[in-house]
Order: structure tokens, then sequence, then C-alpha cells
């Protein structure tokens, strides 16, 4: 891990430091153009084909219904299932608190405006395979569906070898409601979704994290259909803030816990002493060595750094700038940090307070913006499944107070048929 000083870095040095390897293969993006046109085209025989080519998988149907899905779901192991069902309920209750309304607004007397939310209809969710199934993603997505009631939703997940998913998504599936979970994964999945199938119907957005391949083809969509994304994804990341009050092991682990993520994933520290790195890399290497996926970690972390600031201020100016997506504030004294935090995506607080938590169980989601985007993006929640309609009403008074207002500004756009809307109907009060 390499260990820069702050106060030696220029506002370039910055900027490149936080810049993260936002791929754009050519190679990827040629072979995800191949896949979504062949998906458009040829429906679900190539979505069989694929399966059988990226997935070794003969594929009779591509979804796996009710009745499965519950056979499934009943191996289940019941500590897991306990454990499932306690994330589930935490979920629920902190994104069913955002559901609100908005006020009537009566702007001039007699013209009134306001918002309805309305869940968008129809949505994708796709959850990754590979190297690591994810059942609290499926939880972290489908959870705020539900609740906006969005009505369908269809979800997408790569099948094992056996064609079928593994018992934690096809309990989490019984849980929330979903009877289908279609075996279909990677790019063709996506362009599935975007593009509906014989059998699987076009959604009007797309959320989930994936490979490249997955994000790509996300990109690919949303600039040729209708169909819009979450946000763009790349590897997760986390940038652990640590002062003398923090504790070495723990900030370690969850160096580590991102680390273990992807080879790409990045784990920074910012420390307000060389010495608190020192600790905390003594500490990162004695963790590693016990970690199954010590390999990609390892690899990780080689792909990470440090930096020592001389303040908390100068930590939250960097830490603003890399914008990341998960900030840890390991210091005892975080709550006069908060005020200064302008770019991130989740944050967690004290000593006692690991991502992991936030990852799994305590209720926030973790689809959350990477790669920079927090400067402008925020984390999936109940917004991320609903649009918002505007309304108005106008009455008899509310047509004299404002009419006039809108005669004038048409007039100057020299827009007469505008000002037509509003003179015939002044006209036919008049009348009245
Ligand atoms: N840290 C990941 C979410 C996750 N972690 C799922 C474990 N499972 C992105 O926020
Ligand atoms: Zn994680």
């Amino acid at each position: 891990m390499k260990i820069y000083s702050y106060k030696d870095l220029s506002k370039q040095n910055v900027d490149t430091l936080c810049l993260r390897q936002l791929a754009d293969d050519a190679s990827i993006r040629e072979s995800v153009i191949a896949i979504v046109e062949e998906v458009k085209v040829s429906g679900d025989t190539a979505l069989k084909q694929y399966a059988l080519d990226f997935d070794q998988v003969t594929l009779e149907q591509l979804y796996l219904d009710k009745a499965t899905l519950e056979a499934i779901a009943s191996t289940i192991p019941e500590a897991e299932k306990a454990a499932i069902n306690t994330a589930y309920s935490n979920i629920r209750t902190f994104h069913a608190a955002q559901i609100s309304t908005e006020a009537n607004i009566e702007t001039m007397p007699g013209v009134n405006c306001w918002r309805e939310a309305r869940a968008i209809e129809h949505v994708g969710l796709y959850i990754p395979g590979g190297t690591a199934v994810l059942p609290s993603t499926f939880l972290m997505l489908a959870t705020p569906a539900k609740l906006a009631g969005c009505k369908e939703i269809v979800v997408c997940s790569p099948p094992q070898k056996d064609g079928k998913t593994n018992c934690y998504l096809a309990y989490c599936a019984i849980l929330l409601g979903i009877d289908r979970i279609w075996m279909v994964g990677g790019a063709q999945a996506i362009a599935a979704m975007a593009y509906g199938t014989e059998s699987i119907p076009k959604v009007d957005k797309i959320f989930g994290p994936g490979n490249r391949y997955v994000t790509q083809a996300k990109q690919l969509i949303q600039g040729t259909t209708l169909t819009a994304i979450d946000m763009p994804a790349g590897p997760s990341e986390v940038l652990v803030y640590a002062d003398e009050t923090a504790i070495p092991s723990f900030v370690a682990s969850d160096l580590l816990a991102q680390a273990e993520h992807g080879v790409d994933s990045q784990a920074i520290l910012v420390a307000t002493s060389r010495q608190i790195i020192a600790n905390t890399i003594q500490e990162l290497d004695k963790q590693l060595e016990a970690l199954p996926r010590k390999d990609i970690a390892r690899a990780a972390i080689a792909n990470s750094y440090a930096v020592i600031v001389n303040s908390a201020a100068e930590g939250m100016h960097f830490s603003n700038a890399y914008a990341p997506e998960h900030l840890i504030l390991a210091t005892e004294t975080y709550a006069a940090l908060i005020p200064l935090i302008s770019n991130a995506g989740s944050v967690f607080l004290g000593n006692l307070t690991p991502e992991s938590a936030g990852d799994y169980a305590s209720g926030t989601n973790h689809t959350l913006p990477t790669s920079g985007f927090a400067k402008a993006y925020s984390g999936v929640s109940i917004d991320s499944f609903i649009k918002k309609i505007t309304f108005q009403h106008i009455s008899n008074s509310g047509l004299a107070e404002i009419g006039p207002t809108v005669e004038l500004l048409a007039n100057a756009e020299g827009l007469q048929a505008h000002k037509n809307a509003i003179t015939i109907r002044l006209q036919a009060q008049d009348g009245y």
C-alpha cells in the first residue's frame, strides 16, 4: 500500500489519486454490442444459447417458478433464514419511512400545484452470481421496489451449474413475494430486460450491480432504448478516516471487507499520523492471511493507498474530492465531522459501525454510487422506484390572477397560440 502525505500533494496529484479506473475496454464493448443485438433479434433462443455457452447449462425453461423456488428455499438452514428475516425487516422499516406525500401549494390565490408519486410500473433487478452470489443485493433492490408499488418486478440472475439458483436467493424471493427468477446472467440479461423477449417482459428501469459486461450493457441500453438504469456502476470502494481514537485492528478489518469484493476494489485509508497507518498495515497483513479470498483482497490492497493528513478538516477535504461509495469515520469525534461531508454514498460513524452492517442488515441500502459518482448521485432508495408527477388546478379567480402574466410572457416569446389559450378563457369568463 503506497503512503502519501497530503501536504505534499498538488491539486493535480489529488485529482489523479481520486481517479478510478473507469473501465472502458473496447473488446468488452464490442462483445456486449454483439450480445445485445443477438438478444434483440433472437430473444429466448439467444438466451438459451448463451446459458449453454457461458454457464454450461441447458435450460428448457428460462425461469424458476414459484413451486421450484419454494422447494429450493425450504433447504435453507434455520440460522441463515432468521438472519435474512432480520435484515429484511430492518431494510423494510428504513425504506418504508422514505414514502412521503408532498403538500398542495397555492402559489397564487386560486392556483394550486402539487406533486404525486407513482411507481415505475415495470422494473428489472439483476442479481449477480459469479465469484460471490449476493442475496443481500436481492433484498436491497426488491424491498424498495415492492414498497414503492412497482407492478412488475423482473428478476434475472445467472444459473448455477445445476441450472437453478441457491437456497438464499430462492428464500429471498419467497419472502419478498416474487414468484419467478429468470436464470439469465450477464449482458444478455440486461438486453433481455431492456428489449423484452418472447417470455421476458420489457422493463422501464434496470437495477443492480454486475461485472464489466453487465455494466457495459447497462450503459449501452441506457443510450439506445427507453429503459433507464439505476446508476453507473464501478468497482466497490471504501475510504476509512482514522485518527488516534481509531482501533487499528477494526480499521484493517474494514479495509479487507472491501478488498475481498474484487481485485479492482479500492480501500483507501486517510489517517492523522504515519503511526496509525503503520499499525493498521501490521494488523491488515495479519488478518489477510486468514481470509479465504486473500488473493483477491491482496490484489485490491495493492491497488489502494493511504494518505496522511494534518487535521480532520484536511481528511474530509480529501474524502470529498474522492467522493467514496462508503465512508467510515473511525474516530470518537465523528459528530463534528458530519457537517464537513459533502460527497459520499453512505457514511459509517464511530468505531463500532462497520460497513458490513450496512452491506447486510442495518437497513440502509448498499446499492451506492461508486467511481466518484457520489458527487452527483444518491444510493438506491424508494425514490429510485418512483417518479413524481406534477398536477395543477386553476380556479375562476385563479385564472384572473395568473392570466395577464402568462399573456405577457407568451407575447414576449412571440407565441400567440400560448397567449390565446389564456385569452379565450378570460373572455369566456367575462361572458359569465
Ligand atoms: N459492499 C457492497 C455490497 C455487499 N457487500 C453485498 C456484501 N454483500 C457494495 O455496497
Ligand atoms: Zn460489501
